[in-house]
Order: C-alpha cells, then sequence, then structure tokens
C-alpha cells in the first residue's frame, strides 16, 4: 500500500490520509489540549500496547478528558486499523484532542473529544549508524515543566517545553538534547528517558523530575535486574552524567541509544558500552514476542 493511501481513524471513521483532517476548531490544534502516545509495532505484535493504553487514560485524567471509547474498544480501535492499512512494523499515533469549541479556552465549551488513530510503516527516527556511533548531545538551557505545572508526567499535546530544547539541538549541531529540571538535576531528553551505567549499577532520574515515566524505560529496568544490574532512580547532576560508564537513551522510536558524548565531554571511551549492548540484545530479542505485546492479526 502507498503512503498516501493509508486510512487513518478519526471517531470511528477511516478516512485516506489526504482526507484525514481536523476543525481549526480543535483546542487540540487551538490549545494543545490533548493528549497522545506513539506506539510502534514489531513483527505483527504491538509492543507493550496495554501499557501505552493505560498511560493515555491516565494523561486524559490528569486533564480531565473523557476519552469516548474504553480501553479495549480503543485497543480494537488501533488494531483495526493496522489491519485495515496491512501494517505489521509500524509507528502508531493515538491523539485525543479536546475536540471542536470556541475560540476562548474554556474546555466546557468542547462537547465531544476526538479520537485520532495514525498508522504509518516504521518511522526510522535515527539510523543504525548512528545508533552504533552513539548521540552527541548538548544540555540545553530550557529548563523541564516541573511537576507543579504543564509536566512530562502527562503526555499531552504541548510539547513546545521539549521542541524549544531540539531547537537548541540542532543550533549546536548535536544529535539531541538533554533537559535539567528545575533544581538543576538531569531530567530526560526531548522525547526519551536517559539512564547511566556506573560500575554494576543502572541509574536514572525518577519522575519527580517532570520526565515521562516512559515504557521502554521501565523494559530495559526489568531486563537490567534480569542481567543483575543493581536499578536505581536518583537525582542525576550534570558532573555524574559526565563521569558516568555508559550513558544511553530510551524510548518508543529511538528504543536504546547510546550517548557518545554530552557537551564535548566523551562518555566512556565514547565507544557503545558493553552493559548498553548487552541490553540492546535483548530488547532486540524481546520486542516481537506476543507475551510483551497484543498481536494484530
Ligand atoms: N520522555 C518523553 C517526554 C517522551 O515524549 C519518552 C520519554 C519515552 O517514553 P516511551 O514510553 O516511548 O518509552 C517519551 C516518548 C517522537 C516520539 O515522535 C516521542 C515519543 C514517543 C514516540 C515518538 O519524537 N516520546
Amino acid at each position: 500500500m502507498s503512503k498516501s493511501e493509508l486510512l487513518v481513524y478519526i471517531d470511528g471513521e477511516y478516512y485516506p490520509k489526504p482526507e484525514a483532517k481536523v476543525s481549526v476548531y480543535d483546542h487540540g490544534f487551538l490549545y494543545g489540549d490533548g493528549v497522545f502516545e506513539g506506539i510502534r509495532s514489531y513483527g505483527g505484535v504491538v509492543f507493550k500496547l496495554k501499557e501505552h493504553i493505560d498511560r493515555l487514560y491516565a494523561s486524559a485524567k490528569a486533564i480531565m478528558l473523557e476519552i469516548p471509547l474504553t480501553k479495549e474498544e480503543m485497543i480494537e480501535a488501533i488494531l483495526e486499523t493496522l489491519r485495515r492499512n496491512g501494517l505489521k512494523d509500524a509507528y502508531i499515533r493515538v491523539v485525543v484532542t479536546r475536540g471542536v469549541g470556541d475560540l476562548g479556552l474554556d474546555p466546557r465549551k468542547c462537547p465531544k473529544p476526538s479520537v485520532i488513530i495514525i498508522t504509518e510503516p516504521l518511522l526510522q527516527l535515527y539510523d543504525e549508524e548512528r545508533r552504533e556511533k552513539g548521540m552527541s548531545m548538548v544540555i540545553s538551557w530550557v529548563r523541564r515543566d516541573p511537576v507543579d505545572a504543564t509536566t512530562h508526567e502527562i503526555k499531552s499535546l504541548n510539547y513546545l517545553n521539549s521542541i524549544l530544547s531540539k531547537i537548541e539541538a540542532n543550533n549546536a549541531g548535536a544529535d539531541e538534547a538533554i533537559i535539567l529540571d528545575r533544581r538543576g538535576f538531569i531530567c530526560e531528553a526531548t522525547g526519551e528517558n536517559i539512564f547511566i551505567v556506573k560500575g554494576d549499577t543502572l541509574i536514572t532520574p525518577p519522575s519527580s523530575s517532570g520526565a515521562l515515566p516512559g515504557i521502554t524505560a521501565n523494559v530495559v529496568k526489568r531486563l537490567a535486574e534480569e542481567m543483575g544490574l543493581t536499578v536505581i532512580e536518583k537525582d542525576l547532576t550534570p558532573n555524574e552524567l559526565y563521569n558516568a560508564d555508559e550513558a544511553f537513551l530510551t524510548g518508543t522510536a529511538a528504543e536504546i541509544m547510546p550517548i557518545r558524548e554530552v557537551n564535548k565531554r566523551t562518555i566512556g571511551d565514547g565507544k557503545i558500552g558493553p552493559t548498553t549492548r548487552k541490553l540492546l540484545e535483548r530488547f532486540n530479542e524481546i520486542v516481537k514476542d506476543p507475551k510483551e505485546g497484543i498481536p494484530i492479526y
């Protein structure tokens, strides 16, 4: 199927991609008022679909947005969209917007939320060469929105906080940006969680930093424990990151991405470290396991 013939689910109907449109009065567009998930399927299995759906509904609850489908109906709509598009290895974007309202920001003026499901053949964010080489990172001057503001614990449609940091990475000629929390501790990257390896311990910042509780991060923590590593969540300083043995990013699109350098400080010996490589190998083994997700067909 060519890309333009792909069907997009909008509120129970399937539209060809060129006709898949929402109103300019939708508060998702006007105010970033809505929530989303980025999900991935591997070889016909939607990886950790239930966990993504749980997080979508948790984000919606936090912003008092009532999704007009049960979780079971949502899962079925996602699987049906993938089937209609004949996809096995796919990137899936689920968006729930506040819906059409007036030009004021009051969500009470939006009677009906919209549900959108976009599925595409896999989006390759980073090629394998980049993975082998590792990412160059800069620490952005833009701080993460704190937990008492538009925290990224909620996966909302408002990503300007991350986009500002991505612009800094682009301007610096780096691959990605690291975002600090309000206090100056490491939080996460623009759309990925961050880990360091120090000896046989794996360390990642807690969600009190305002980071998204990542589903890939959870899987990696489990795999690390199975490999006998100690996994801890604690505040990490930039200094601890510079002096880590290894560091990497995790995310649905990025999977596991080694970090080569941060603000021109080489991490470890500047190559994929042995622990990162082992985790990557284990991760690649489990992603197609039907027990780790929900089969499409
Ligand atoms: N932090 C943030 C702020 C994210 O948006 C992650 C961490 C990693 O979480 P998961 O659950 O995916 O391991 C995310 C996820 C994109 C894109 O298009 C971004 C995400 C997911 C998919 C695609 O850049 N963000």
